[in-house]
């Protein structure tokens, strides 16, 4: 039987993040998928201007009601970008009252980037992603979410003492097991993670372009490895992999800028 996977994240209805890739990575890796939209945006807010914005927090309350009474429950709840605070509380509803018995919380702060917020957010935002972050089996931060969460200060280069001073302060929040995205060192990048015991690292040679919603896709393939049982070495290898992997599908298509050609890379991953 497929375990069941509910995503609550944003519906950025063009640009190739959140649930526009979500969905089709964690069917193709083998999952029934369910979502809570956060909000709907005509396009990502990074990489365009002008977007619309619809935010979907009256909805939320009346749908996870619907879903108890029909006694729906999930294996896993993978939560993304959350552009409103009050969200929180229902998120830790449903990780309370309809996720199976074992279940996955696993908790992306989707909010920051390369030292910034995103557009429209700010504390509160932080706030409520340490709140569900406390409680989460997995936290999937980037280096300046991780600096956000702590408080420490955002670095572009990182030493190896700060990566762990990141993942000790992460750990310190309450998740179970943290796993550090965008870590770079030298003309390398890729994670890290600590599990309270171990640090892990992985890191391979940067390509020379970035892409917005390559932290999603990350995610996305994280979250689905873990379910399918992948230790975390292997799993942080192959996602980094399937980064620069999609990255290279991308570069040589000038008409391409706002995120990656990851589908044909999904294809291929999926018979490996
Ligand atoms: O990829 C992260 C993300 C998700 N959702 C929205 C965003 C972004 C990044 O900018 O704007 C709406």
């Amino acid at each position: 039987m497929s375990k069941k996977v509910l995503t609550i994240q944003d519906i950025s209805c063009y640009g190739q993040c959140s649930v526009t890739v979500a969905l089709p990575i964690l069917s193709a890796l083998g999952f029934e998928t369910a979502i809570l939209p956060s909000a709907v945006l005509s396009t990502h807010t990074s990489g365009f201007t002008n977007f619309t914005v619809l935010d979907l927090t009256d909805e939320m309350p009346k749908i996870i009601d619907h879903w108890k009474k029909e006694n729906i429950k999930f294996d896993c709840i993978y939560t993304g970008y959350i552009g409103n605070k009050v969200q929180f509380d229902y998120i830790l509803d449903i990780k309370e009252n309809l996720l199976n018995e074992g279940g996955l919380f696993i908790v992306d702060p989707a909010m920051a980037d390369n030292g910034n917020m995103y557009w429209g957010l700010g504390e509160d935002i932080v706030n409520g992603m340490k709140k569900i972050s406390s409680v989460a089996d997995y936290i999937l931060p980037n280096i300046t979410e991780a600096a956000f969460l702590t408080g420490n200060e955002y670095k572009e280069v990182q030493t190896k003492d700060y990566q762990e001073k990141l993942l000790n302060d992460l750990y310190a929040l309450g998740a179970k097991n943290v796993i550090l995205t965008g870590v770079a060192e030298g003309t390398k990048l890729g994670a890290s993670a600590y599990d309270g015991k171990n640090y892990v690292t992985v890191l391979k040679e940067k390509e020379p372009k970035s892409y917005h919603g390559t932290g999603d896709i990350f995610s996305s393939i994280i979250v689905g490895n873990i379910l399918n049982g992948l230790d975390l070495k292997t799993n942080l290898d192959k996602a980094t992999g399937f980064i620069i992997d999609s990255i290279r599908n991308t570069v040589n298509d000038p008409t391409h800028n706002y995120g990656v050609k990851y589908e044909e890379i999904l294809k291929d991953y999926r018979l490996k």
